[in-house]
């Protein structure tokens, strides 16, 4: 899967690593209408496509990863289409929630506003040095429209999701790491730093995998007990068990099938 997008660049390694990257540097990468077309588009491609194993998603240049939404056309929204352009938003981040691959932020530079909240659809955040993240909607008369408000506050809790939001300050990366909004900082390179953590990742049972980000998914919700059993019980009838724990007991490195 080596598509092209307006805004976007999608490309895909012999590991099977697919790395989206947001690219409107002109714009610090803001997500405009097109770029949220075309990332349904790619999030579409990626998850109808068997050999893409996990994905990165980071934005051009070493600035931003995205500085938010578009300001230009937010600022023409109303009730109605304000309503509308949420909700889109909002199920093209849930569906990046819901791919059943890994995905990783390298959140390389300014994470704000709808791209803080990109940066919280994906599975797992590791910062660059230089990052600043925050949701500054209330500045603009706003809250946040893709999730923020849900999924800061399942990462950092109420009381410092109301704090951030309601002040709508910027945090740098050694605070996101305190408050435990990104997963890591990058010594060097984020894109190595997330391409290694990928790899690490894509040595294990990838059955395992995907059911791992399906029970946390329903973390929280009533019958995520319930879920948490039933995926386990699946994985107990996977070759991939049988190997891991054959392998584990001859010594030897697992090579799973996926089956
Ligand atoms: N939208 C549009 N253009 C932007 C945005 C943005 N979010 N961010 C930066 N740009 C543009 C600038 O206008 C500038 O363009 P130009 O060169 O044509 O003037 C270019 O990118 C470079 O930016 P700056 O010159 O401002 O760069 P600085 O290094 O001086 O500042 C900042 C960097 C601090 C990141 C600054 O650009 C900034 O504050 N940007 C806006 C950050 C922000 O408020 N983001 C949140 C937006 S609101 C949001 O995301 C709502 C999400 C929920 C939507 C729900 C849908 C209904």
């Amino acid at each position: 899967m080596n598509q092209s997008y307006d805004t976007l660049l999608a490309k895909v390694d012999e590991a099977g690593i697919c790395t989206l990257t947001i690219n409107r540097p002109d714009k610090l990468n803001a997500l405009n209408q097109k770029v949220l077309n075309d990332l349904q588009n790619a999030v579409q491609d990626i998850a109808e496509h068997e050999e893409v194993d996990g994905l990165i998603i980071t934005g051009t240049g070493d600035k931003a990863f995205v500085a938010g939404a578009d300001i230009k056309e937010l600022s023409e929204l109303d009730t109605e289409t304000g309503r509308e352009v949420s909700e889109k938003g909002q199920s093209i981040f849930q569906h990046i929630e819901e791919l059943d691959i890994p995905v990783i932020a390298a959140v390389n530079g300014y994470a704000l506003g709808g791209g803080c909240e990109l940066a919280m659809a994906c599975h797992i955040r590791i910062a660059s040095k230089n990052a600043v993240m925050g949701l500054p909607e209330v500045s603009l008369g706003l809250i946040p429209g893709y999730g923020g408000t849900q999924r800061l506050t399942a990462l950092v809790g109420r009381a410092k999701a109301l704090e951030l939001i309601m002040t709508g300050r910027f945090v740098k990366a050694d605070e996101a790491l305190q408050a435990g909004l990104v997963n890591k900082i990058a010594e060097d390179s984020v894109m190595d730093e997330a391409y290694e953590m990928m790899s690490s990742i894509l040595k294990q049972g990838p059955l395992a995998i995907r059911n791992a980000i399906r029970a946390v998914e329903a973390a929280g919700s009533k019958n995520g007990y319930n879920e948490e059993a039933s995926l386990f019980g699946d994985l107990c009838g996977s070759d991939d068990f049988k190997e891991g724990t054959t392998a584990f007991l001859e010594k030897r490195k697992p090579d799973f099938s996926g089956k």
